[in-house]
């Protein structure tokens, strides 16, 4: 009770009340897939965490958009789920040490927390001229991926680069990137996208925390609740060529058609993703809301598969 009124007096004095934390909590549980029934137990994991899993979480090939995505967008939860509800032993954007400290902290924190610590990573491995495509303290990717992922208990790759190569993997793909998974030979939790949304990422976290098991996969390692239906079954543009309303409203079927991007290349049809229903920057909007065609970037090849972007699929 103590830890969450200190949990609140901090997220008040950043000028969110307890029915904006309570209204985010309910729609994380409903992203989840869980009943109304589990929002005060999702509010007391991020409130009040009973444990702290630490994190280790690395940076390889990559854009850092995926952890701008998560601490900037949702202003304050995601920050802090990442910095109050995880205890993160290493990050290298957002830690104060840098060099020959930053590297000790890393194994510092690999020693300690054997076999219990979560490792994120976001990037993916340069796996050709011995991982010449980037090193961090002198090791390549591939060096530090198999150095830190085998002493973890849990790897979840956040962003299309680390689940599957994505843009550093596009063709020629000269550093011979590809994703964690494939390097490793291990199976991997996947938070696809370019970025992902952070909702999906935090529905994982809590998923673990309050039910004690990671959330139920599809074949690409990527959780159900979030990538289990295309961005097409749940656009709402669909419905305005379904919807005999807004074909009236529209004038003729084709006119109501023409809402629907597909025409302009849209790649919703074959993209696993929640993005119309889950939205960005706390539920302002998503691509096709803005007016842009979907491009598919939570899908594995996304950039050789999806590309030209502006073609009919
Ligand atoms: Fe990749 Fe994330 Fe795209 Fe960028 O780190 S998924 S390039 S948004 O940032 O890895
Ligand atoms: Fe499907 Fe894209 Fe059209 Fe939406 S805009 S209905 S996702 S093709
Ligand atoms: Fe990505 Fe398409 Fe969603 S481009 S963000 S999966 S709408």
């Amino acid at each position: 009770m103590e830890k969450e009124k200190q949990f609140m007096d901090r997220l008040e004095e950043k000028g969110v009340s307890r029915r904006g934390f309570m209204k985010y909590c309910t729609a994380l549980t409903a992203t989840m897939g869980l009943s109304s029934s589990f929002v005060p137990k999702v509010a007391e994991v991020l409130a009040a965490p009973k444990q702290r899993p630490p994190v280790i979480w690395l940076h390889l090939g990559e854009c850092t958009g995926c952890s701008e995505a998560l601490l900037r967008s949702q202003y304050p939860y995601p920050d802090d789920l990442v910095l109050e509800t995880l205890s993160v032993e290493y990050h290298e954007t957002i830690m104060a040490a840098a060099g020959h400290q930053a590297e000790e902290n890393l194994h510092m924190a690999m020693k300690k927390y054997a076999g219990k610590f979560i490792c994120v990573v976001e990037g993916a491995v340069a796996t050709k001229y011995n991982g010449g495509y980037g090193k961090v303290a002198g090791k390549s990717f591939e060096q530090i991926a198999k150095e830190v992922i085998p002493k973890a208990a849990g790897v979840i790759c956040i962003g299309s680069c680390s689940c599957f190569g994505n843009i550093p993997a596009a063709a020629p793909n000269p550093g011979g990137y590809k994703g964690v998974g494939e390097v490793l030979g291990i199976k991997t939790v996947n938070i696809a996208g370019c970025p992902p949304n952070p909702v999906n990422f935090v529905g994982t976290v809590v998923n673990y925390l309050l039910l004690g098991k990671l959330p139920a996969l599809d074949n690409l390692g990527r959780p159900l609740f979030a990538y289990g239906k295309t961005v097409h079954d749940q656009c709402p543009r669909r419905s305005h060529f379904e919807n005999e309303e807004f074909v009236e409203e529209f004038g003729s079927e084709e006119a109501a058609a023409g809402y629907c991007l597909y025409k302009l290349g849209c790649r919703g049809p074959e993209t696993f993703n929640n993005c119309p229903v889950a939205k960005f920057n706390d539920g302002t909007s998503w691509p096709i809301e803005a007016g842009h065609p979907c491009i598919g970037c939570s899908e594995p090849g996304f950039w050789d598969k999806m590309t030209p972007f502006y073609e009919e699929l």
